[in-house]
């Protein structure tokens, strides 16, 4: 195996062993055979779109599906991505097929160009391991190729996710899919250039603004805008289910089937931001959030009592002790653990077995009491637009701090609780994302009524952020939006967080600090393009740092 996708891989150079994740080397390959497969796919669909046909729904969506399932800590499940490379397999051909078909019918003879091994290669499941040994990323030997190559697939693996779960609502733009499967086949492409790969990774930001918005318009028009509320972190006296990840409608069919049962439901992780939904917020039932970030479940889900439903990553693998409490559900999986079907056409998915396990459950250990403020998406933000601009003008707000992104388990990440201890009162941090666990217990205060740490929701939700800068520009009169006082301080972990990163890169946003360590997968030669073109720099000192970034540095 090599990986080297996410912020915390071994050594940060990649893991080859086993992943720190602690994915095995036999899923770490079998994944790579899977988007080794998916890239065939997308050769194909892009050739069916050049003679003027396209992909159906149904192909979109499997690759949308597939890819999320590669993102860190989501399936570490070997037979799932054997299911998935038999299917990808099947649909490649199909989609070949139509495409041969198509050609000859154009041109009068068979298509004769050159085809990528993605686009032959055809294995038993017996091949898999031997295969999936030999299509792994050190195959591309040019280093800076090989970076531009993986930094588009990780960004297109962030869009799949936040495609996922928008298609979940019913929301999908086309042009979102079919980028997809541009980018993905890009990465065959051996004629292109590294400014063309560059280009193409900024398009890759692009379709990122275009996914965030698509979800957030999903999230909103179902659940109504987030408002400002004062999460409970306490807990009750009754059994619970603590809801883990990021997929709402997930969350809503679980409310409506817990109603009156005696149970109650607490969020954990990136779930904490539904208790900031209007539509979430008529169920009683919704307790508060229960513990901090996704690398703190081996601790808390044990002390739960309670069984967990986990509705994507981050799954950590799990003690003995709560295995058998831990539900999966969606591309989410691992081995042992039980899974909750999709749900039929027009239906909903049954949670049942985790309810059933619910019921005979002590009620969960206190971790904590108090609350936590939440729902500060752009709806809210711009509903006091015009306190946050007096607020500005007249001294009390000098500087907004973008502190979006992940959290993650190493203890490099104090960093970010360092910069939010130092910045200085009249600062306000902006986030969206499980970096938040970070600092949100802190007690920061508020300037006038309107809190120092403005939680915008998921990660997905950096989009709000992105929002409330194009306003406040519009609102002050000020053309570019690096001209405001905001500085971003962005902690990255997987690969939604990569496209956020290149979704803000895509916006023109300049000087972003990246931390706690750069990517691995970003080359040397990668690296002075993105600074020469857009200023990033590591973190660094939290002091040093506070100091250059309230001087607008
Ligand atoms: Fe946090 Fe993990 Fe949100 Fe990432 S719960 S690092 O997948 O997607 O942010
Ligand atoms: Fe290593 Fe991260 Fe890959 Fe897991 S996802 S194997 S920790 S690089």
């Amino acid at each position: 195996m090599f990986c080297y996708q996410c912020e915390e891989t071994a050594k940060n150079e990649g893991c080859t062993i086993k992943g720190v994740c602690g994915k095995t080397a036999e899923t770490a390959n079998l994944q790579d055979l899977l988007v080794y497969v998916l890239k065939g796919i997308s050769f194909y669909g892009e050739k069916l779109r050049e003679l003027g046909s396209d992909t159906s729904e149904e192909i979109d969506v499997f690759i949308t599906k597939g890819l999320f399932a590669t993102v860190t800590n989501t399936n570490f499940d070997s037979d799932d991505f054997v299911e998935l490379i038999d299917e990808a397999q099947e649909i490649r051909e199909e989609v070949a097929d139509k495409f041969n078909r198509l050609y000859k019918e154009q041109n009068g003879s068979e298509y004769q160009g050159s085809l990528p091994p993605q686009a032959t290669w055809k294995g038993s499941r017996d091949e898999y391991d031997d295969k999936a040994f030999e299509v792994g990323i050190l195959t591309t030997e040019n280093e800076d190729v090989r970076s531009l190559r993986e930094l588009l697939t990780y960004g297109i693996k962030g869009i799949a996710a936040y495609n996922d779960h928008a298609y979940v609502l019913d929301k999908k733009d086309k042009e979102i899919f079919n980028f997809m499967q541009k980018g993905l086949a890009a990465t065959l492409d051996d004629s292109l250039s590294a400014d063309e790969l560059t280009g193409l990774v900024l398009e890759c930001g692009e379709y990122g603004v275009k996914t965030m918005a698509l979800l957030d318009e999903a999230n909103t028009s179902a659940y109504g805008h987030p408002e400002p509320t004062e999460v409970n972190i306490g807990v009750g006296d009754r059994p619970g289910i603590l809801v883990s990840g990021h997929d709402l409608k997930d969350f809503e069919e679980l409310l409506e089937q817990t109603k009156d049962t005696g149970i109650d439901i607490y969020t954990h992780g990136e779930m904490l931001p539904a208790n900031s939904y209007p539509e979430f917020k008529k169920y009683d039932h919704l307790k508060g959030n229960y513990g901090g970030s996704w690398w703190k479940q081996k601790e808390e889900f044990e002390k739960f009592n309670g069984p967990i439903l986990m509705t994507t990553n981050c799954l950590v693998p799990p003690k003995d002790s709560y295995k058998d409490k831990v539900f999966t559900t969606g591309v989410v999986g691992f081995d042992g653990m039980t899974h909750i079907a999709d749900r039929p056409e027009g239906g909903s998915k049954d949670f049942s077995p985790v309810i059933e396990a619910a019921k005979n459950a002590a009620a969960p250990e206190e971790l904590e009491t108090g609350i936590v403020h939440g729902g500060f998406a752009h709806n809210t933000v711009l509903s006091i637009a015009d306190k946050v601009i007096e607020a500005i003008q007249n001294g009390d707000i000098s500087r907004f701090v973008v502190m979006g992104g992940c959290d993650g388990r190493l203890k490099n990440r104090d960093y970010f609780t360092d910069v939010a201890k130092e910045l200085p009162e009249n600062a306000v941090i902006l986030t969206a994302g499980c970096a938040k666990y970070r600092y949100n217990k802190l007690d920061l205060g508020d300037i006038g009524g309107i809190p120092r740490v403005l939680d915008a929701g998921q990660c997905n939700d950096s989009y709000s952020l992105v929002v409330i800068a194009q306003k406040l520009a519009e609102a002050v009169g000020v053309d570019d939006i690096n001209d405001l006082p905001i500085s971003y301080d962005i902690a990255w972990y997987e690969q939604k967080a990569v496209i956020v990163l290149l979704a803000l890169l895509s916006l023109g946003v300049k000087g972003i600090r990246l931390g706690p360590r750069l990517p691995a997968f970003v080359s040397e030669n990668v690296l002075n393009v993105l600074v020469d073109k857009f200023d990033i720099k590591p973190t660094g000192d939290a002091q040093e740092d506070v100091e250059a970034i309230m001087a607008g540095n």
